[in-house]
């Protein structure tokens, strides 16, 4: 088996939304879904710009898709060679992981179209295609190549006021409805002369149209360079999407490639899993480490990544939990630079926080559910759609799922504590602590009889839950974060002027004396037979199976939380929540408890969500339960292979990549099978391989230096790189 690439055989119109995604290119600038060049809104097209967003009147907010520069479309003897059109009498896509090219073949049967194609990792604005087409009939073939304005959007359309341009290079551009964003994308062209060309525009966009005499036998060759700029850019991006392919063009296709390839070799040499003894497994590692690699912010240092990556506007393309717990944990101990964006994403972003927490008349920063650009909330009171009255639900994770701002300070702690680089702490970190320390103090209820603190009215991980009482993941992640905000000053110690100013300047005086207060009197959970209550009342709801619950299900689509689902009066919870407490605080529970809490939790969770199975997998791992680790492994990595994830929460789509798995991948092999411990710069390693894994190597960066782990059954190294 290869383990650098998917391949498909065969067309199915229905498989084209999860295709798309199964098959993207990406750069962290822009994702290029994995769909043929010729294909028209029904086959899902989209080249999705991270941070753009907009708003249509008062539909969801979402990531801008820019016009598809890299659309071509082939036409002989007047009949459409087009997926979706014609069917063909065979088609095979394929990405390669190792330098993140897709290629299409489809035998339409008078002719064969293939082609490679990928997003520039080696310059973030350009897209490109080598399309060839070898005839079986003589004839005219009509090749329409453009940048087509004819797109997917979910809640769109964003653009608007389209003007085109002609010449070497084609350009359409447009702004944004919401905020004016002008979004250019030009295209260019190399291919052997002869023939006829014209230039078209029309209401789906602007096409160069080339007509060949062609015999049969021959083969027609063109190469194609698209660039996408938006004036968050710089002042025109006309000009520089127009420079930019044309520079590309002048470069040729093949000098465009190699560079591309390099920098995708350099992200392997940095982060590559090599895994020895079983291929399935291999395969999902580099397809998990592919996907989450791709849409890292590169060409940013204040970006952060969205919880469906650069496949499209799900999820309003907005900034989760997801990119701290998730997706950090890889990029901080491989690409250290990338870990910063995500967190420095979140320094920028805390005026958005305050204003959060001022809306729900509290202080502090209460960071957003769903963030997008400058920490705006992007989450609805009404983010699921019952499928039977179709009216909107109410759901509550914008306003209780208050764990987000704790989760923000797991990560700048770890940060701090695995790379020993106190400068972000210093850019800002070290405010964002104190202030989502504050958001705590005034989130809390205390008890006057007994000078308990409880967190009402919550929701934890486990969403299909919602508003209860002291969770106990909850509760974890905000005494880690006073704990935190407390610790500072000792991190400061060298510097204790700065750090009382800091304090002063945040009128942070009393807060800073009640920060202990309330650390020690936050509510503990109910233990019963060594299993942690999930909140207050968990262990009175009924117990039933999940089999049976899912028996219980009207429609495969219904939403299994909230009011009505049927998941919010029994014990079945939707994804990990005592046990993601396990997995991020190690010493929490006694290794006994630890079993006891996997073995209650795990048959009662549906693992409804892609973050579940990784967390489940950690903490197996450390109690010793490979075999099952093992299993949660393969479920985590093949996501984006098998493309098995959710694709429905009600009526709202959520289909997409699934970073969070991605990362999840790598946490199981790395922190789990390896048992890797980075502090300050020193690595650690505690082995525990399955057993089908025969080896397991891979670079880790500390202090500014790679070393090699290199686990075996008979033990492990940490090897200078
Ligand atoms: O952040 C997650 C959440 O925990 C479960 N629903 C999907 C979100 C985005 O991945």
């Amino acid at each position: 088996m290869d383990t650098w690439s998917l391949e498909k055989i065969g067309f199915n119109p229905k498989d084209a939304a999860l295709d798309g995604n199964r098959f993207l290119c990406a750069n962290g600038y822009l994702g290029l879904r994995g769909v043929p060049e010729e294909a028209g809104p029904s086959l899902f097209p989209a080249v999705t710009l991270a941070g753009v967003y907009d708003q249509v009147q008062d539909r969801w907010r979402e990531p801008v898709n820019a016009p598809n520069g890299l659309y071509l479309r082939l036409t002989l003897n007047g009949r459409p060679m087009a997926l979706g059109k014609t069917d063909p009498v065979c088609h095979r896509q394929k990405i390669d992981y190792r330098s993140g090219i897709f290629e299409r073949e489809t035998d339409f049967g008078p002719a064969i179209v293939r082609s490679h194609r990928f997003a520039s990792m080696a310059d973030c604005h350009l897209t490109l295609d080598r399309y060839e087409m070898r005839f079986r009939e003589d004839g005219e073939a009509v090749l329409r190549a453009g940048v087509s304005t004819d797109i997917w959007d979910i809640n769109g359309p964003h653009l608007s006021g389209f003007a085109y341009q002609g010449g070497d290079a084609l350009l359409a551009h447009a702004l944004t409805g919401e905020k004016g964003i002008r979004v250019a994308v030009a295209q260019s062209l190399r291919t052997e002369d002869g023939g006829e060309e014209s230039v078209e525009e029309t209401e789906q966009g602007v096409f160069r149209v080339l007509r060949r005499a062609v015999q049969a036998g021959s083969v027609w060759t063109v190469s194609v360079f698209s660039a996408v700029f938006t004036s968050l850019d710089g002042a025109d991006p006309e000009k520089a999407a127009v420079k930019t392919c044309l520079r590309a063009k002048e470069e040729g296709f093949s000098a465009c490639l190699r560079a591309h390839e390099e920098a995708w070799e350099n992200i392997w040499e940095s982060s590559e899993i090599v895994l020895e003894g079983d291929d399935t497994a291999a395969r999902a590692l580099h397809a998990s480490q592919y996907h989450l690699n791709a849409i890292a912010p590169r060409h940013s240092d204040r970006l952060s990544i969205p919880a469906r990556g650069l496949s499209g506007q799900t999820y309003k393309g907005a900034v989760f939990w997801d990119s701290e717990i998730f997706f950090f944990p890889m990029f901080v101990h491989t690409q250290p630079k990338i870990a910063r964006s995500l967190l420095r994403y979140r320094i920028d972003t805390l005026p958005g926080a305050i204003k959060k927490a001022e809306e729900y008349g509290y202080r502090g920063a209460f960071y957003p559910w769903e963030s997008q650009e400058g920490g705006v909330e992007g989450c609805t009171n009404f983010n699921v759609v019952d499928v039977f009255t179709h009216r909107p639900v109410r759901t509550y994770f914008r306003d209780k799922q208050i764990h987000i701002s704790a989760d923000v300070v797991y990560a700048l702690r770890s940060y701090y504590e695995i790379t020993g680089d106190r400068s972000l702490l210093e850019e800002g970190g070290a405010r964002v602590i104190l202030e989502c320390a504050r958001f705590y103090l005034s989130r809390a209820c205390a008890h006057v009889d007994d000078e308990r603190v409880d967190f009402d009215d919550v929701i934890g991980p486990d969403e299909y839950h919602e508003r209860v009482r002291n969770n106990a993941f909850t509760n974890q992640m905000i005494r880690h974060c006073l704990n935190t905000a407390l610790e500072l000053r000792e991190v400061f110690s060298d510097r204790p002027e700065r750090f009382s100013a800091l304090l002063r300047e945040l009128h942070y005086e009393k807060d800073w004396a009640l920060l202990a207060r309330v650390l020690e009197r936050i509510s503990r959970p109910r233990v019963k037979n060594g299993v942690t209550e999930q909140f207050d009342g968990y262990f009175d709801l009924e117990d039933c199976s999940l089999d049976m619950v899912r028996s219980r299900l009207r429609d495969p689509r219904e939403y299994w939380g909230g009011d009505h689902g049927v998941a919010g009066t029994t014990q079945i919870i939707k994804q990990a929540d005592v046990i993601a407490m396990a997995a991020l605080f190690p010493d929490v529970f006694p290794d006994d408890q630890l079993n006891a809490n996997w073995a209650y939790y795990e048959p009662r969770t549906e693992h409804g969500s892609s973050l579940s199975a990784c967390m489940y997998a950690l903490t197996a791992c450390r109690i010793g339960r490979l075999e099952e680790a093992w299993k949660l492994f393969l479920k985590t990595a093949e996501i984006d292979v098998s493309g098995e994830g959710k694709q429905w929460a009600g009526e709202i789509y959520i289909g997409g990549t699934h970073p969070a798995s991605n990362g999840g991948a790598w946490m199981i092999a790395a922190l789990g099978f390896a048992g890797l411990k980075m502090r300050n710069g020193r690595i650690e390693i505690n082995p525990r391989l399955p057993k089908t894994v025969k080896r397991l190597r891979f670079p880790v960066t500390a202090s500014g230096k790679r070393f090699i782990i290199d686990i075996t059954q008979a033990g492990g190294k940490i090897l200078p790189a």
